[in-house]
């Protein structure tokens, strides 16, 4: 049916009856080639689809073996591009058998009148780009070549078995089975005796299974990994009905999720809950039996910090421990080596339950590795299994094994993929790849894919595809390539997101570390759908941004750059604080505005917990001031910090920075006392730098009654209160003390001027704005005095000042000066370290426990606080994320 389908399509479309013409070649018929098809054939292309197996399916036609089912809810894991579809098919389980899907994928099939451009049994043998004709050649090993317009890949991330890397195979007498690559005949298990190697997904959903059936089962584990009840049954009644009661409301919450299932995202952090906070919301995880659920809901840094992490370990190991009777197996298939969800966690029915039956053995691998298959079975370096069969789970060269290793693809010039991937996958989106002109890839490595559900992945990966095949043939452009700045930019991006998670720290699939030789790398984008939703979006509302487009007749279009160079975190916040539409500050008046900035810091996740915190005053140049101290847990005394926090000179007050504090106190060691200066309008220019420089005279004095160490102090402050610190240096030294041994100044303010390019580049849209500066200028200081150094100390003397480490932001209007600041102070001989934020905002630093991608900067200050109190570097947490150029020293001749 399917051939002499495809055979009358190439009588209307080939070229002399030797290639077939077509628009737009697909490989696969899965999810995504089968609704690429629909699509395509909707929007007016001429379309194929090659497909290797005997009929639609995809992962899903492969994939019998016993147990396998989705797992990600059934209401979830469907199409939902016609509301008609939806109701014509109900899922008769919470999460339904491979079966089930197989059918619902036929049940489409038919619907859509697809088969007739599906031509089965066919693989594609070489696919090669033609410059001459703009085209891609492809030859099958069944059928017709193939020119087509459009390539496309719907090959799926985990299609290719990877082999099992274990000597002997050919040499056994038995059965040999591969969950991937199940017989479409029933398996006969019963009475057998059965070896199963491997305990990732398929081997966990099969092995309850096969236990049931065998005479003896004996699983071989390399590595345990983290399993969770899937509680199958029919779906859930609450979600069920959340999804009836708005069916459109609940698939567009869907599409811009992080995973691509509503659920809402969590603020709590592990930290502000209490134990049995935590047990109540584990537990409840544990009975909902959904691994998004219980990898998203738990608490908000169990993705991303290692000790929020530790404690879902801790708590799934508790419940292995509760339900596997023998203590020794109970322990060895107790996961140790992978924070929670670094590595793909498994649903499960009885898998650890099954240990506990008299006819199955679990074999640690780690402690008797296999030597050798042999005839009669397995043998490790302790003992010999003798089996009837052996089930290889032992998974897929994931994500770049099926376009890859398939079949040779050549781009412009006769490049291959192979040698281009040689180091690791490299994509714009995760879509397309320089030099391989109208090539795409549906959920491919460089999108969220497989850390999504694939459903709405699949949907939204197509639908960009084809709007934007659309909106080519419209404008007269016949090919489309993303250029290496813009490919270049997104493995950047990929590499912001992946070291906010966990998954650097696990060898998976994810990271190709199940393959030898594979290069490592984190490959799917792990910044979320709704993210990743909205850059694809924005690529194509800028102008098709990173891509050059062609056409007959000349027509070319390349509008080049970066989609995202935000840190990933940044950017998330930039975006809900646009939804927020907030006023813009200066339009509040002075009061307004420390009313506003008092209510908007209400909302923040509170600091952590230090050793103490207590409140004093302190005399500063006219008067009494508030001041907030933060005291280490560790025994004392400590080195003491003085600390001016932020507000143009306007607002904030000793407790605004109060997270920055306490995060700086924890790294550091040191006490940070945060003092209360005063502010314009209703103390103008200098109160707040004869403040600052009072408050550390008084500091130093009082340092042994505040249990700091006597001594010289350390002046630290962001923004204005950088301008404070920096200027309570040139004054400390002017007039002879108090001593200070170093000074942190985070995006400081240091000269009057707005001449630099920083003020324009970043003039809008970062937060802190040019306008707001302004207007925090004519507050606290009248234009005749804005070149005086206690305003400007750009423009002071620098020579002899104390060491200095300068950190500025790149999206800053600030910060040219800081680097200005920086570089002066190296030309006058002072020790001085820059450290430039790449991709973070004024405010970035400031938002600890938001702006995670901020923890090696923090890091990076923390420990320059400590060199110049003559403490040894910390070596802790967040020492070297990517964020931040290296710390490098300036010298002189740098001025
Ligand atoms: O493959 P895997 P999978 N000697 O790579 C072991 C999806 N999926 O097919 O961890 C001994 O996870 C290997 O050990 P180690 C899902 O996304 C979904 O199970 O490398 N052991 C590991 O234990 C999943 O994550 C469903 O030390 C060897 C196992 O084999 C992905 O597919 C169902 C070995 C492989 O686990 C892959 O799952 C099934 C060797 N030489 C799969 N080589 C759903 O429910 C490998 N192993 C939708």
């Amino acid at each position: 049916m399917a051939d002499a389908a495809v055979a009358a399509s190439s009588s209307k479309a080939t070229d002399g009856g030797a290639t077939q013409q077509v628009d737009v070649a697909v490989v696969g018929a899965g999810f995504a080639g089968l609704y690429l098809l629909h699509r395509l054939r909707k929007a007016g292309f001429n379309a194929i689809v090659l497909e290797e197996a005997g009929d639609v399916g995809g992962t899903w036609y492969w994939n019998r073996y016993p147990g396998a089912r989705c797992d990600i809810q059934t209401i979830d894991y469907s199409y939902t591009f016609d509301p008609e579809l939806e109701s014509a098919w109900k899922w008769s389980e919470k999460y339904a058998t491979q079966p089930e899907i197989l059918r619902y994928l036929g049940f489409v099939t038919e619907r859509y009148d697809l088969r007739r451009d599906i031509r089965f049994h066919t693989r594609v043998t070489e696919a090669n780009w033609d410059q001459v004709t703009e085209r891609w050649l492809l030859r099958t090993d069944n059928g017709a070549t193939i020119s087509c317009r459009y390539y496309i890949m719907a090959t799926g991330c985990l299609s290719a078995p990877k082999p099992p890397e274990i000597d002997g195979v050919k040499n056994f007498k038995g059965e040999v089975y591969f969950t991937g690559r199940w017989p479409h005949d029933e398996v006969k298990l019963a009475g057998k005796r059965v070896a199963v190697i491997g305990t990732g997904s398929s081997g966990i959903q099969a092995i309850p299974l096969i236990a049931e059936q065998a005479a003896q089962l004996t699983v071989f584990q390399r590595t345990p990994n983290f399993a969770l009840p899937a509680h199958n049954g029919p779906a859930p009644a609450d979600r069920a009905a959340l999804l009836e009661s708005d069916r459109a409301t609940y698939r567009e919450q869907a599409r811009w999720s992080m995973a691509g299932v509503p659920w809402p995202q969590q603020t709590a952090v592990s930290w502000q809950l209490s134990d049995a906070e935590r047990r109540e919301r584990f537990e409840q995880a544990w009975a909902a039996g959904d691994l998004v659920y219980i990898l998203t809901q738990l608490w908000a840094d169990q993705g991303v910090d290692v000790d929020g992490n530790a404690l879902v370990c801790e708590l799934v190991r508790e419940k292995i421990r509760g339900i596997v009777k023998d203590p020794e197996t109970a322990a060895a298939l107790s996961p140790f080596d992978h924070p929670f969800g670094a590595k793909r966690p498994c649903l499960d029915t009885n898998y650890y339950a099954t240990y506990n039956r008299p006819n199955v053995t679990l074999v640690n691998l780690r402690q008797e590795p296999i030597k050798e298959i042999t005839a009669s079975g397995i043998t490790t370096d302790k003992r010999t299994f003798d089996v009837d069969v052996i089930v290889f789970a032992t998974g897929f060269d994931a994500m770049t094994g099926a376009i890859m290793a398939v079949h040779p693809i050549k781009g412009r010039g006769g490049k291959s993929l192979s040698d281009v991937w040689a180091n690791g996958p490299q994509t714009y989106l995760g879509l397309t790849v320089a030099d391989f002109p109208n090539l795409f890839m549906i959920t491919g490595p460089g999108s969220p894919s497989v850390l999504s559900n694939m459903a709405v992945s699949i949907e939204q990966h197509a639908d960009w595809v084809v709007d934007r095949l659309i909106a080519l043939r419209d404008a007269g452009f016949t090919t489309i390539e993303a250029t290496a700045t813009a490919q270049d930019g997104w493995a950047q991006h990929m590499a912001d997101c992946a070291s906010l998670t966990l998954h650097r720290l696990a060898n998976t699939w994810y990271t190709g570390a199940n393959v030898p030789g594979k290069a490592w790398g984190v490959m799917p984008y792990t910044g979320g759908v709704g993210p990743y939703r909205s850059i694809c979006n924005e690529v194509a509302s800028r102008g098709m941004l990173g891509f050059r487009l062609s056409g007959p007749n000349g027509a070319e279009q390349c509008n080049d750059g970066e989609i995202v160079r935000l840190q990933p975190d940044v950017r998330l916040v930039l975006g809900m604080l646009a939804e927020m539409n907030l006023p813009a500050i200066e339009s509040l008046g002075a009061q307004g505005s420390r009313d506003f900035v008092n209510e908007f810091n209400k909302g923040r996740p509170a600091g952590r917990p230090v050793g103490e915190v207590g409140d004093g005053v302190l005399q500063g140049a006219d008067g009494p001031l508030p001041y907030r101290l933060y005291r280490p847990a560790t025994p004392g005394p400590h080195p003491i910090v003085v600390y001016f926090h932020g507000g143009g000179w306007v607002f904030g007050d000793q407790q605004s920075d109060d997270p920055f504090c306490r995060d700086m106190c924890r790294r550091t060691g040191m006490i940070f006392v945060s003092v209360g200066y005063r502010h314009a309008p209703e103390h103008r220019f200098p109160a707040a730098a004869e403040d600052g420089y009072a408050a550390t005279r008084w500091v130093a004095e009082h340092a042994a009654e505040l249990g700091g160490k006597p001594g010289p102090v350390v002046v630290a402050g962001w923004s204005a209160g950088g301008n404070v610190a920096a200027v309570t240096c040139q004054l400390a030294q002017e007039r002879g003390g108090p001593d200070i041994a170093g000074q942190l100044l985070i995006c400081p303010v240091t000269d009057s001027s707005f001449d630099r390019p920083s003020y324009t580049d970043n003039a809008t849209g970062y937060f802190l704005t040019r306008s707001l500066m302004y207007w925090f200028w004519d507050i606290y200081c009248s234009p005749a005095d804005r070149t005086d150094p206690r305003v400007s100390p750009l423009r002071g003397k620098l020579e002899n000042l104390p060491q200095a480490i300068v950190v500025t932001c790149e999206f800053d209007p600030l910060r040219d000066e800081g680097v200005a600041y920086a570089e002066a102070l190296a030309a006058a001989g002072v020790p001085v370290e820059q450290l430039k934020a790449r991709g973070h905002i004024h405010s970035s630093l400031m938002m600890v426990d938001v702006v995670i991608t901020g923890v090696g900067a923090r890091a990076q200050m923390a420990n320059a606080l400590r060199r110049f109190a003559g403490l040894p570097e910390s070596k802790g947490e967040g020492v070297g994320p990517g964020a931040t150029a290296p710390l490098h020293q300036i010298n002189a001749a740098a001025g």
